[in-house]
């Protein structure tokens, strides 16, 4: 069983992804995320960035979909999540794929600003990130490095505990 705790930090982004609100993760949740990173990120390259975020969706379901519904409930989450604690190679994996997003200007650093830009398309509204971008930072040089991102990402996924930065890479909790 996923801790309650995990449960109430996959529930913040799954409520994020499903983008029309209607339970379940499906394709088009995917495509409008990807429509609305677009829209705040401004990239450079939105092509690749629309391909990176809506390759996602054949990964997840793979992973979560077992009934073959086409469609992810917050249920089939939380089962992949707890057999992620033994999977950290893998999920260490998807963090590179989500650092070369999140980079948008591709200088192999996530800015303050890309970082606003992620937690913004997130949440589908202008969010503040200045208390949290520090803890993020590990040694405070005012950017994530692609270690200190996997090192967040894999604790958000794969770990447990309340106090690790990583608790908060997709800003605060739900209540
Ligand atoms: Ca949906
Ligand atoms: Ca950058
Ligand atoms: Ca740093």
């Amino acid at each position: 069983m996923a801790s309650e705790f995990q449960r109430r930090k996959v529930i913040g982004v799954f409520r994020a992804m499903d983008v029309d609100g209607d339970g379940r993760l499906t394709e088009a949740d995917f495509k409008a995320l990807a429509h609305r990173w677009m829209a705040v990120a401004g990239s450079v390259d939105p092509e690749r960035l629309a391909s990176i975020m809506t390759g996602w969706w054949p990964v997840l379901q793979a992973a979560s979909d077992p009934d073959g519904d086409n469609a992810v409930t917050l249920d089939e989450v939380l089962h992949v999540v707890e057999g992620l604690g033994d999977m950290a190679d893998a999920v260490s994996g998807t963090a590179d794929a989500m650092f070369e997003a999140i980079d948008l200007n591709g200088d192999g650093l996530i800015s303050r600003s890309e970082y606003g830009a992620l937690i913004e398309t997130w949440n589908g509204t202008p969010t503040a990130t200045a208390e949290i971008f520090p803890r993020l930072d590990l040694d405070g040089d005012g950017h994530l490095t692609r270690d200190e991102f996997r090192t967040h990402w894999t604790e958000f996924w794969a770990g447990d505990d309340p106090d690790a930065p990583g608790t908060y890479v997709f800003g605060a909790l739900v209540e």
